[in-house]
This record gives C-alpha cells, sequence and structure tokens, in this order.
C-alpha cells in the first residue's frame, strides 16, 4: 500500500464508474471490478493506489518510447508553456516550436519526405490522409480517383475516416461505416488465415489482393492504398516475408498512392526510425502519432512525399482543413525532446542491435509452451497465439476472445501489462527496457501462461 491506499481507491473507483465514459470499455463489466488507478510510473514501471508495481509491457498504449518519468521532457514543455502556451499556425503565422519539429521530421523520415501537416493524434491523421490524397487526384486532373483501399482488421483509429480506412467489423457495425470510397482487402495474416498455403505462398496472395481490387474496381477509381508495416491493434500481424515485396510490384504497376500508417511502427519500434524503413517502403503519406512524442503530450502529423507536397503546396491553393491545436507549441516542444532523447541515447540502434535480439530470443522461446501456438515478434513488437490444441492452427477456444481476456487479466495481476487481441497476447514494451527488465517480463508472461493453462484445464477447455 502507498500513500494512497484503499480509500482512495474505492473513492476514486467510484467517482469514474459514476462520471467517466472510457474509450473501448464495456462499463458493466468494467464498474462491476473497478477500474485499476494508475497513480505515477518511472522508466518501464506502473504504480497503482493499491502500492502495486506493474511492468508495463504495452508502452502505455504503444506509444511510451523513451520510458516514463523524463525529467528533461516535463522541463521542456514548461519551459514551452511559460513562453508562449498557444497560438495558433494558420493565417500565416507559425511559432519556434512547430517549425522546427517540422525540420527534425523531414530529417528522420524518409529522405522524399519533407513536409509535416500537424494533428492531434493518429485519427486525426489518417481524416487528413481521407482528404489530401482525395485533393491530391483532384489537382493532378483525376477526380475520378476516389476509392481508398484498406485491409480488414487493420486499425486505423476511431474517428469516421479512421473507421473507415480501418477494417474493424465490430466497429463499422456501430455507426453504418465504413462511409463510401472505401474497400477492404484479405490481410496477411497467416496463423490465422493461412490454411495449407506456406507464409511465403500466402503472402504472395495476400498482395495479389491489392492487384485483383485495383483490377476490379478500375485502377481510374482507385487514390490510394493504406496499410501498417505490421498491424498492431489487429494482433500484431507480422507479414510474411514475400507480402511486403509483392505489393511493391503491384504499386510499381499502378498510379496509385502508398499510405503507410506508422502510428505504431514509428520510431523505433521496429529497430529502425519507421516501418518504412524495415521493410523498404517509399510511402507517398505517413501518418505519425503515439512514439512521435512518447505519448508525454498529444500530437500526431502526416508525413508529405515530394511528390504529393509539389501537387498540395505547387499546384492547389488553400486546402480547407486544419486543427486549433494542429502544431501545438508544447505538444511540438515534447515531441522535440524525445526524438532528441532518441538520438542522443542511441535507442532505435540499441533496440535493433541490443533490446530486440534478447527479447525476441526469450519471446520466442514461449513457443514451448503447450498454451502457444505461435510467438512471433519484430523489434520489440510481439504476439503469443493461443490455441487449445498445440500443432493444429484451424483448431480455435469456442468463445472467441474469452481466453485472452482471462490471460490478460492474469497477466496484470502477475504485475506485467500485456494486452489481448481475440486469443492472442500481445507485447509492445517501452524501447528503453533493459536486459534485467526482459528476463523479469518473460518470467511473469511464462507464469501467467502457466495460470492460464492450469485455469483453462480446470475448465476442460484444452485438448
Ligand atoms: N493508426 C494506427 C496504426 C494505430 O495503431 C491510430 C492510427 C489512431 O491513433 P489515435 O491516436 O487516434 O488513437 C492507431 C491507434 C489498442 C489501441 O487497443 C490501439 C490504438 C489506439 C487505441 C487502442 O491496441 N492505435
Amino acid at each position: 500500500m502507498n500513500q494512497y491506499g484503499h480509500n482512495f481507491t474505492k473513492t476514486i473507483q467510484r467517482i469514474d464508474a459514476a462520471h467517466h465514459m472510457h474509450p473501448f470499455t464495456d462499463h458493466k463489466s468494467l464498474n462491476a471490478e473497478g477500474s485499476r488507478v494508475i497513480v505515477s510510473a518511472d522508466g518501464c514501471w506502473l504504480t497503482d493506489s493499491d502500492g502495486n508495481r506493474i511492468l508495463d509491457g504495452m508502452a502505455g498504449l504503444w506509444c511510451m518510447q523513451v520510458g516514463y518519468g523524463r525529467q528533461s521532457i516535463t522541463d521542456a514543455v514548461a519551459k514551452q508553456l511559460a513562453e508562449l502556451p498557444y497560438y495558433n499556425t494558420f493565417f500565416k503565422t507559425t511559432h519556434v516550436p512547430a517549425a522546427r519539429l517540422a525540420e527534425k521530421l523531414a530529417e528522420v523520415t524518409p529522405a522524399h519526405m519533407n513536409h509535416a501537416f500537424f494533428v492531434n493524434s493518429g485519427s486525426e491523421a489518417n481524416d487528413t490522409v481521407f482528404r489530401m490524397v482525395r485533393y491530391y487526384w483532384d489537382l493532378m486532373g483525376k477526380p475520378d480517383k476516389k476509392i481508398i483501399i484498406g485491409r480488414h482488421n487493420a486499425y486505423h483509429g476511431s474517428t469516421v475516416a479512421g473507421t473507415s480506412l480501418g477494417g474493424m467489423g465490430a466497429m463499422h457495425k456501430q455507426g453504418d461505416l465504413p462511409v463510401p470510397g472505401v474497400h477492404h482487402i484479405m490481410q496477411p495474416y497467416w496463423f490465422g488465415e493461412g490454411g495449407d498455403l506456406s507464409p511465403a505462398e500466402f503472402g504472395i496472395k495476400a498482395a495479389q489482393a491489392l492487384d485483383e481490387a485495383i483490377e476490379q474496381l478500375g485502377e481510374d477509381r482507385i487514390a490510394a492504398f493504406i496499410a501498417e508495416p505490421i498491424q498492431g491493434a489487429g494482433g500484431v500481424i507480422i507479414p510474411p516475408e514475400t507480402y511486403w515485396p509483392e505489393i511493391k510490384k503491384v504499386l510499381a504497376r499502378r498510379d496509385i498512392l502508398l499510405v503507410v500508417d506508422e502510428v505504431i511502427c514509428g520510431f523505433g519500434r521496429l529497430g529502425t526510425w519507421f516501418g518504412s524503413d524495415y521493410y523498404d517502403l517509399k510511402p507517398d503519406l505517413m501518418p505519425i502519432a503515439k512514439g512521435l512524442s512518447s505519448g508525454y503530450l498529444p500530437i500526431g502529423g502526416v508525413m508529405v512525399s515530394d511528390r504529393v507536397a509539389d501537387v498540395v503546396i505547387g499546384k492547389g491553393g488553400e486546402f480547407y482543413h486544419g486543427f486549433t491545436y494542429s502544431g501545438h507549441p508544447a505538444a511540438c516542444a515534447a515531441a522535440l525532446e524525445n526524438i532528441r532523447i532518441l538520438q542522443d541515447e542511441g535507442i532505435v540502434e540499441r533496440v535493433r542491435d541490443e533490446a530486440a535480439p534478447y527479447l525476441q530470443e526469450r519471446w520466442l522461446g514461449l513457443a514451448d509452451h503447450p498454451l502457444v501456438g505461435e510467438a512471433r515478434m519484430v523489434g520489440l513488437v510481439g504476439a503469443l497465439e493461443l490455441v487449445p490444441e498445440k500443432g493444429n492452427r484451424s483448431r480455435k477456444f469456442p468463445s472467441v476472445g474469452e481466453v485472452g481476456t482471462l490471460t490478460r487479466d492474469m497477466s496484470f495481476r502477475n504485475g506485467l501489462v500485456m494486452r489481448a487481441v481475440r486469443d492472442s497476447l500481445i507485447l509492445s514494451p517501452p524501447l528503453v527496457i533493459s536486459k534485467s527488465e526482459i528476463d523479469e517480463l518473460v518470467a511473469r508472461a511464462r507464469k501467467t501462461l502457466d495460470d492460464a493453462h492450469a485455469e483453462l484445464s480446470k475448465r476442460g477447455l484444452l485438448a
């Protein structure tokens, strides 16, 4: 117990249940249990109001690259708030942090991307994408190129455009989405959908679905293809090695824009600055958020390639789009300091050369557990597929998601945050995680698997 204590926890849980509507939450089940109250954090560790210390295996929500408790980010924000807490970037004005951050982003993103459009979240970044690709083709004199192709089980945010571009069926059902002009193709999810094909064969098939959709809908009607390098919220779907090379071949034949959603993969998650670097992609637009500021303040952006900027800036007039807080000075200051830390501490290189190989070896070792059908990981993002019968990919638990949630809750109780997607466990820790913390993390994950295995066999859910 810390200074907050049991009564404090109960009070916060009570007022939270009475007044706070949470994102993506079934409130009946939340309020029956009471929410966990997080009061502080340091490095890779969270502390709740009962004094439990929990290892944050999800980096907040895939965003806490540089770790909690960075005094220099707090100082940079405080200094900016004192100097200029707010001014807009409309009407021919700018301010120092927005200009400097745009310049810095042009430096760290792929060489052909030299402009940043600032927003406040990944969802707003994808709303911006939605409007900008259509505006681009209008300016190119091809107003019929309107359709954006996304993928089933992709996640691009929860605004109207974000939900529509994403491929989450349950989200589409709420609010009659997607909006017209979005088409979804299959995802490269070999474990779940690969059938009898080898991963390599399946990767080709999934990529050819893009070409087939373009053929079927007509290239003259397609504006863009949008994809995450590795699907995050969809369950850390790491595409087979053949997938992106084949997509690149399709795109080379077709005149459509490539939008690479870097909201999760960006800023070092894969051991490269961007997922586009990892897979050698040349995006025309690149939504970014999360790791841009390590979540210290909300900020996102769309990185715009020279190809698109030349048209939107060069040919276009005013693009009627933007937000009150586009390029908020304090958020830009947080992002600038965050990127300075990533660069000066060599964090991305450390992920590539040390942390990722060390964690991967141990994480992939969990594949020997009887509950694990597949362990996969690239950089510092991975998944464990939980299965009732090892070695049988087609056999699922009877009620999809139940085992995932149960195991996720056990993990929390064992002092490790993992996230559940369907019946898989997801991991995406802060990039600064140390080797001893990795050992601790994997020990807690294994204990969680053992606990879940015992519980599931008691319930008769295992083969
Ligand atoms: N694109 C991608 C690839 C994302 O992962 C967004 C866009 C939207 O970003 P904002 O900032 O609007 O949330 C995301 C966000 C989860 C989870 O449960 C994942 C996200 C957000 C919330 C929850 O895995 N990803």
